[in-house]
């Protein structure tokens, strides 16, 4: 049986949150470069794994897995030396499982609806309010944190490696001020010093920091 093969590009926070569990559990795998710019994503070889035609795509033992939320509870589940990051108690997975839907059908979709501003689109209502709707992510973010050390209880687990990946990239966009998301704000602080932060997330968040910077300019 060979390696696992994560497909994608670390300029996505979806795949960077596969690269993160990775690391977190010590996963020897290889990494196949799909760049969305150069339509690999489209191609045959590509849409036979993954109809969707999305990355991040996982192939194990000849079986494909497509979807971040649904890769990174796979991963800890087949190769994660115990389950603390995503935890065999009911309660306790639910309340991961509820982050992870937050990030796929709320944060992310309002990060993305910032990159369809640029130049060309400068609607100035319809930023504000996309701008807006990100805040009231933030807001719910902190109350999710509460008075714990990570999103899901006090000990990481994958729905902070979902939300670290996409909320460090919309950042960019809409700032979270320290004054006002004191609790994410240390989160973010305490994720950034975990020792596989920048092979994992740090890279790939650099390069679509500036292409935003680029854009919003
Ligand atoms: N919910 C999916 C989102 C994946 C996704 O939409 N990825 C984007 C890049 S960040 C993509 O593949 N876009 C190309 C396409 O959909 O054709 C996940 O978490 O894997």
């Amino acid at each position: 049986m060979g390696k696992p093969i994560i497909y994608g590009t670390d300029l996505s926070p979806a795949v960077r949150s596969v690269l993160l569990t990775a690391h977190a559990i010590g996963l020897d795998y290889e990494f196949r470069e799909i760049s969305l710019q150069k339509n690999e994503h489209k191609t045959e070889e590509y849409l036979k794994k993954n109809p969707q035609h999305t990355i991040p795509t996982l192939e194990d033992d000849g079986k494909c897995i497509w979807d971040s939320h649904a890769i990174i509870t796979y991963l800890v589940g087949k190769y994660a030396k115990d389950d603390s990051l995503y935890p065999k108690d009911l309660y306790k997975r639910a309340v991961v499982d509820q982050r992870l839907h937050f990030e796929s059908s709320v944060l992310s979709p309002r990060m993305s609806r910032m990159f369809t501003f640029g130049p060309s689109n400068k609607d100035p209502q319809a930023l504000e309010s996309a701008k807006t709707a990100i805040l009231e992510a933030y807001d719910f973010l902190e109350k999710f944190i509460g008075s714990n050390q990570y999103f899901a209880g006090d000990s990481l687990t994958v729905a902070d490696f979902s939300i670290l990946a996409t909320f460090s990239t919309v950042i960019n966009f809409v700032p979270a001020e320290q004054g006002k998301f004191p609790k994410i704000s240390s989160w973010l602080d305490r994720l950034t010093k975990l020792p596989y932060y920048q092979k994992a997330n740090g890279e790939g968040l650099e390069k679509i920091s500036a292409f935003i910077k680029k854009m919003s300019s």
